[in-house]
């Protein structure tokens, strides 16, 4: 949990992979070095897909000279790399541009693809307000109010019980959302209570957006694989002795409540997502 955030954790991924690389690893110890990475964490997929797209560059550069080919991989790493922090910006960008005068948005956990939209927002001159959901049981919601607030956006905090309410009373008017993976189906895994908020949302009338950079699809889902739902220890939730406490940190969001994805290549309904991993991944495939 010192990194956090699907993006952040895909990014610290890389980085250590080109660290073993510039040491010198073996291509052996790089895979086991892979292994270690992808067991980190198991539910955001930026992390086995970036760590695999490493592999991946590793594996398509055998050379007879050792020096010639570390230095071709460490090339194709390192704008790896700098490709991931751009996506961020770029799908930030699109996103800020769907921020109108008058808004009134409500978010849920610490997606720094939401946070940057709305800070370029700001930065644009765009008047609008933020209702940031808590996000029980790590409070991520106090970093986004944090991080919003610093920025000068009006952000005003909500238990995770009251986003119905608030989105019924507040005059809310979109919902914006971050990603740890999103399926063939155009459904997405992000931080539990995320399917409550977008299903409240969808009653509400509210449309929501999921801000995401593709290295958060998971490919193998166009065969029906889905990942594993993270469960923490109970203890950070409660220390009642005798009751027991289920502590899921994410929670999957049905299509049908998701108006669009926003990407860095734009805004994509959740229809059009099997056809964009499908281009995007065929590597993996
Ligand atoms: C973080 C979380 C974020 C997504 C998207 O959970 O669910 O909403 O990872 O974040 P945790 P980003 O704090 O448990 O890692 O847009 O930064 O990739």
């Amino acid at each position: 949990m010192e990194v956090r955030g699907a993006l952040r954790i895909a990014v610290a991924a890389a980085r250590a992979l080109e660290e073993e690389i510039v040491s010198g690893a073996s291509a052996d110890d790089v895979h086991k070095a892979a292994d270690v990475l992808r067991d980190a964490r198991p539910t955001a997929v930026s992390l086995p897909n970036a760590v695999n797209y490493v592999l991946h560059i590793v594996e398509s550069h055998g050379s007879d000279d050792p020096a010639v080919g570390r230095a071709l991989i460490l090339g194709e790493v390192t704008a790896f790399i700098s490709s991931l922090e751009s996506s961020i910006a770029e799908a930030a960008a699109h996103g800020s541009s769907l921020v109108e005068d008058g808004d009134v948005i409500l978010t849920i956990c610490n997606s720094s693809t939401v946070v940057e939209a709305l800070k370029l927002a700001k930065g644009r001159g765009r008047r609008f307000s933020v209702f940031a959901c808590e996000t029980r049981p790590r409070w991520q919601g106090h970093i986004t109010a944090r991080e919003l607030s610093g920025a000068g956006v009006d952000v005003t905090l909500i238990v995770d019980s009251a986003a119905y309410h608030t989105l019924k009373t507040k005059g809310v008017s979109k919902v914006f959302v971050g990603a740890d993976t999103v399926y063939a189906d155009g459904s997405v895994v992000n931080k539990v209570g995320t399917s409550q908020v977008a299903l409240a949302a969808r009653s509400a009338g509210v449309p929501v957006y999921v801000l995401t950079e593709s290295i958060k699809f998971y490919p193998y889902s166009m065969h029906g694989a889905t990942v594993e739902i993270e469960e923490r220890d109970g203890a950070e939730v409660s220390d009642i002795k005798g009751v027991g406490v289920f502590n899921p940190a994410f929670d999957v969001t049905s299509a049908d409540n998701i108006t669009s994805l926003v990407t860095e290549d734009g805004v994509c309904p959740p229809g059009e997502v099997r056809a964009r991993m499908e281009e995007k991944f065929g590597w993996m495939m």
